[in-house]
């Protein structure tokens, strides 16, 4: 069987939360880095792969896959050994869902507020910061009195929302932090500390991110 293809952006949250799935489950992945996202991810044959031209986007041997929480529930039903990181009983599910639905909005919101500034150099609209601190404060919430996100062992739901949190160190002007929050700095320290793969992601997504700064400065 060929390898499957994953076309990523090397910066992006969510190609970190699907690269980092496919290496707890053990899954090769071929890469191909997306350069123009406004126009290479628009070919027709890219559109077929993902009518919505986003990254990340999976071509699993013709089997066509978007939305990195989609993708990464699709790796580990179909490659994991086990279903530790998605639980098959429903019962344990529902959390997960539901954490990762949140997710899928909260990330929205955190991308209002670092998008705006760092890309179009626009002054963030301040009703998505208080959206955002409204989101963890939701999330603090959460992880009152719990380990993780959504059940007894660490998850996709915590893999997926401690990525997203991580575009917020791109604008320490926005005074957002997530750490202020206690039950969140601990678990986040946890994340961390549980998932070699979870910081060796994230080491490479802060050195690119400063690459790209030092760019924009110049
Ligand atoms: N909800 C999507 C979001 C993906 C997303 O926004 N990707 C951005 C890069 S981080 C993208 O592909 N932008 C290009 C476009 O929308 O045309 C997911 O989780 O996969």
């Amino acid at each position: 069987m060929a390898p499957l293809t994953l076309y990523v952006s090397p910066l992006s949250a969510p190609c970190r939360l699907v690269r980092l799935v496919a290496g707890i489950v053990g899954v090769d992945l071929k890469i191909v880095n997306v350069n123009d996202l406004a126009k290479d991810l628009k070919t027709p044959e890219m559109l077929k792969k993902n009518p919505q031209h986003t990254v990340p986007t999976l071509d699993d041997n013709g089997v066509y896959n978007a939305e990195s929480r989609a993708i990464a529930m699709y790796l580990i039903s179909k490659y994991g050994k086990n279903d530790a990181l998605y639980p098959k009983d429903v019962n344990r599910r529902v959390l997960v869902d539901q954490r990762l639905f949140f997710d899928q909005d909260f990330y929205s919101r955190i991308v209002s507020v670092f998008v705006t500034p760092k890309f179009l150099r626009k002054q963030t609209d301040p009703s998505s910061i208080v959206k955002v601190n409204d989101g963890l404060e939701s999330l603090n919430r959460m992880l009152e009195g719990k380990q993780w996100l959504a059940g007894d062992n660490i998850n996709l739901a915590d893999y997926a929302v401690a990525i997203s949190l991580t575009p917020i160190e791109l604008v320490p002007e926005s005074g957002i932090v997530p750490t202020k929050h206690p039950n969140i700095k601990e678990w986040l320290h946890r994340v961390e500390s549980s998932t070699p793969k979870y910081m060796e992601l994230l080491k490479t997504f802060r050195e690119g991110v400063q690459e790209l700064l030092k760019k924009f400065k110049q």
